[in-house]
């Protein structure tokens, strides 16, 4: 029999990954590698490389303890060819192998780069994902919108998960209505389960420290689980924490809990560590006992095979492409205030110094303030997305562009979302308490102290009025704005306009 190589990535630390399944152990060889190719193709905050790294030596370990021949590839070593591939031909030349299996990378830059190799490469399917590539486009096929809510209960029928029969448990599809309360006063939670650095984290830190230093992000503290026995500890303390109010709160932010009621999941779930089936049948599981409402355990469940099975689909359906897209041909360089220079609105401060301490945003930061300022101020998306693909601990292109440059920038002209996802100052104070300690006025919509949010918001919807003036779920939005009053309406242009011309100038806005 040929000899083969078997090759894991940083993002494949799953032990029934069909690569290690597909490999055979008693003449088989794995190989792991930290590049510098990867580590670099963005400047990753250092917690997710520090996660990575540190994931993937343990995983070698445990491979290693199973009877895998692991030769493993540290950044420094000095023979490190510095690319996936590179590594891959010295291996091969190393043990005589002559071909390559691997489990479909998530990225499509990786794919063609390992299906050009020099060395013959089998990619297998990921089959950690619920539904495979052919089954989301059949269910593409022919439609004329491809909504998440229809596809979600594809994923319902076919899991089983709250099912009674063919019914729905609680005889809906969708609690949503449910889960929009505002900021609680109280958060009754922990917060997501850490782990103190070990032998082997702390090697990494050590590296991460001196060769990723001009990376944005603190590194220190890191707490992050690297194993998937702390991985399964930090799902057992969510589920049994959080969750029973996740659904609740889930859109709400506040300035002292980074984390409310959210699972901190994602980075366990999309390097591995963590299956995304066996996650929501745990939820599941505590619901059917009585510990959690349905609302929260149905939003959580359609988070996982709605919402992530569905980007995922969409990313591979749509093409290399797609990151690049821009359909609003927005053209504006990413704020300083991004990368953490002084900005007056707080909740943006606020969601941008978190990102930089943790790694992390839950999904209304994501979507309603960082992503949300990006949109009404007219950023060039790509760089939005280079952006978030940077700065999160969960962040590979599969499920960062289409969040990004789909839903929330709307650069794909509606693939993902009906309408673009954007608000006044008016939602971001509902939802949150940061409008309370800002230099701005929520309150005030032109003139002196004016929240920028509501200024941007009209100046969005009138320079994209073509586009979005017949859009049937943005009709009231443009009723509004036309009942103005003439006069009121150029003001609110014209302050709009040099709010701008502040932000380019470089002020302190
Ligand atoms: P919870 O709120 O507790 O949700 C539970 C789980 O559901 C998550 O762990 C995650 O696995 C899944 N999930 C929830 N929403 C989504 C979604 N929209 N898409 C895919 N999975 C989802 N998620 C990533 O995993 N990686 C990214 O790079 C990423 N980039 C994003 C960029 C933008 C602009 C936006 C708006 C969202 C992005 N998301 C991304 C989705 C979402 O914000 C994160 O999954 C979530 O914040 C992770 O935190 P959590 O585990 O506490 O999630
Ligand atoms: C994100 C990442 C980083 C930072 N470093 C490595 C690495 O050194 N070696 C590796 O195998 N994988 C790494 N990864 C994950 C890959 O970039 C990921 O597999 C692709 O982006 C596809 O999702
Ligand atoms: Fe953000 Fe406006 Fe509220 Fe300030 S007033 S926190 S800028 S929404």
């Amino acid at each position: 029999m040929v000899k083969r190589l078997v090759l894991v990535l940083g993002d494949q630390l799953s032990q029934g990954l069909s690569a290690l399944r597909d490999g055979d152990r008693t003449q088989d060889i794995v190989v792991m590698a930290e590049v510098a190719e990867e580590a670099g193709y963005v400047k990753h905050h250092p917690k997710k490389i520090a996660l990575i790294f540190a994931a993937m030596r343990k995983f070698a370990q445990a491979l290693q303890a199973d009877g895998w021949d692991v030769q493993y590839t540290k950044l420094d070593d000095e023979d490190n060819a510095g690319s996936i591939v590179g590594e891959l031909l010295r291996r091969a030349q190393e043990t005589g192998a002559e071909e390559v299996i691997c489990t479909e990378p998530g990225e499509w830059r990786l794919i063609e780069k390992l299906k050009y190799a020099p060395v013959k490469t089998h990619l297998l399917p990921d089959d950690r994902f619920i539904a495979s590539h052919s089954e989301f486009e059949a269910w593409a096929e022919g439609r004329k919108a491809l909504r998440m809510e229809y596809f979600y209960r594809e994923m319902r029928r076919k899991t089983g998960l709250l099912m009674e029969g063919d019914k729905p448990a609680g005889d809906k599809w969708n609690f949503d209505h449910d889960n929009r309360k505002p900021a609680p006063d109280d958060v009754s939670v922990e917060g997501p389960l850490w782990f103190e650095p070990d032998a082997v984290v702390e090697e990494v830190l050590a590296l991460v420290e001196t060769r990723f230093e001009s990376h944005f992000g603190d590194l220190r503290p890191f707490g992050f689980a690297t194993t998937r026995a702390q991985a399964l500890e930090a799902m057992e303390q969510f589920v049994a924490q959080a969750l029973p109010r996740f659904g609740d709160y889930q859109d709400a932010m506040l300035e002292s809990h980074a984390f409310l009621y959210h699972a901190v999941l994602s980075p366990y779930i999309n390097i591995g560590l963590l299956d995304p089936l066996e996650v929501c049948q745990a939820v599941e599981k505590a619901w059917k006992k009585g510990d959690v409402p349905i609302n929260a355990a149905e939003g959580f469940i359609r988070q996982i095979i709605g919402w992530r099975e569905y980007v995922r689909g969409i990313y591979f359906l749509e093409g290399p492409e797609y990151p690049k897209r821009n359909i609003l041909k927005h053209d504006r360089d990413l704020p300083a205030f991004y990368w953490g220079a002084e900005t007056k609105m707080n909740c943006v401060s606020h969601a941008v110094e978190q990102t930089r301490e943790h790694a992390y945003a839950h999904h209304i930061q994501r979507l309603m303030v960082t992503g949300n300022f990006a949109l009404l101020a007219g950023v060039d998306p790509h760089h939005v997305h280079e952006w978030y693909l940077e700065v999160y601990a969960d962040a590979f292109e599969w499920v960062e562009s289409p969040n990004t440059v789909g839903m929330s920038q709307f650069a794909d002209g509606g693939v993902i979302a009906s309408k673009p996802y954007v608000s006044s100052g008016a939602y971001i104070n509902r939802m949150s308490d940061y409008c309370k300690g800002c230099a701005y006025k929520v309150s005030v919509k032109t003139g002196e102290g004016a929240c920028p949010f509501n200024l941007l918001y009209w100046h969005f919807l009138d320079r994209h009025r073509d586009r979005f003036k017949d859009n049937a779920r943005m009709g009231n939005m443009y009723r509004t704005w036309d009942r103005m009053d003439g006069d009121r309406r150029e003001t609110v242009l014209k302050d709009a306009e040099s709010w701008l011309a502040r932000l380019d100038a470089g002020e302190v806005v």
